[in-house]
């Protein structure tokens, strides 16, 4: 990679910071609320990822594809869900992306390209092959990005789905977010290969580890990426190393999480860390910064009230959209 081209310019900084806090501030209104039961639903945190989708998506479109997991919705926010209709479809109402329906677990929202998030480990990479492929073949030069964990390289679909999209030099970029944990077992005592990015090797594909905790960085890789997968060069893969600040679920005891490495990853939590950089670097000011945060939680504030006070899907609603109604050629 070429880290010197690839250096985003000072508005895309300020742009791949707000995204992190935006993320960082919506994983802390999630546990807040569960924690203290206004909200009952299955919450995987993805707190301490938050760089990873921030420095990658402001190299998208809003017509480009994501593909995300459970984990996934520091994802979806970086790439364009409105706060509004994402809070809805958590709390299950009729005014939710998915019109109360898919819930936290099946999120999308297709008008800003975020076309599926699954809870089956590895499936969002074959479905983002799908969507690389029609763009290949309508030439609309859309690309697709699959995000998944560390434990989806070792399900059948991630090397089926890297195996195909090198043969069909799909525009697709497969993004590895390395938590070092899949569920409760620790990243080396379940994966064979010491690096993800390795196993590019056997698919014929570019394939790099990069920090995933550090902007410049992750920003310079995705954008290579990206740029490859628009120009017909074909897919990538992205291993991008960072740490998972909780357990695989909201109220996991984490027991099993090595504690030392856990309050190393939290004291550089790359959140405060891009923020000081930017205030170091003359990039940003302080009274901006703490505006724009500020403008942040105002907005959550908004969102939640929204979500809690609109109503439920009606009966009626059960069936629809379930099965399609007409095929159009
Ligand atoms: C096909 C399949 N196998 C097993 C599971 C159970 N399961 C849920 S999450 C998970 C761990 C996945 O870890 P990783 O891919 O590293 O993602 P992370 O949760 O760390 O983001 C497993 C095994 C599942 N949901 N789907
Ligand atoms: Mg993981």
């Amino acid at each position: 990679m070429n880290r010197t081209t690839n250096q985003p310019d000072r508005a895309t900084q300020i742009e791949i910071y707000r995204r992190m806090a935006l993320l960082k501030a919506n994983d802390e209104r999630s546990r807040k609320l569960v924690t203290t039961g206004r909200l009952v639903m299955p919450y995987y945190s993805y707190r301490g990822q938050e760089v990873i989708p921030a420095a990658l998506t402001v190299n998208l479109s809003d017509d480009d594809y994501l593909c995300t997991i459970y984990r996934g919705v520091h994802d979806m926010l970086a790439k364009g869900m409105p706060l509004n209709a994402l809070w809805a479809e958590i709390a299950g109402r009729a005014t939710g992306v998915c019109k109360g329906k898919g819930g936290p677990m099946h999120l999308t929202y297709p008008a800003k390209g975020i076309m599926v998030t699954t809870g089956i480990v590895g499936s969002s990479l074959p479905i983002a092959n799908g969507l690389a492929w029609a763009a290949q073949l309508s030439g609309d030069g859309r690309i697709a990005v699959a995000m998944f964990g560390d434990g989806a390289s070792n399900i059948g679909a991630f090397h089926e789905a890297l195996n195909l999209a090198s043969v069909w030099k799909l525009p697709v970029v497969f993004v590895c977010q390395n938590n070092l944990y899949a569920e409760h077992t620790a990243f080396a005592k379940g994966t064979s290969a010491k690096r993800v990015a390795d196993r590019g090797v056997a698919y014929d594909m570019p394939a790099e580890r990069v920090n995933g905790n550090d902007p410049i960085e992750m920003y310079g890789v995705a954008k290579e990426a990206v740029a490859r997968a628009r120009a017909g060069g074909g897919p990538t893969l992205i291993e991008a190393m960072t740490f998972r600040f909780h357990g695989h679920v909201l109220g996991d005891a984490d027991g099993y999480m090595d504690e030392g490495q856990k309050q190393a990853a939290m004291k550089a939590d790359p959140v405060p860390l891009y923020r000081a950089k930017l205030l170091a670097d003359g990039l940003a000011g302080e009274a901006q910064l703490a505006e724009m945060e500020a403008g942040i939680e105002r907005e959550l504030d908004e969102a939640v009230t929204f979500a809690l006070a609109s109503t439920l899907p009606d009966i009626s609603e059960m069936r629809r959209d379930v099965y399609a109604t007409e095929l159009t050629e």
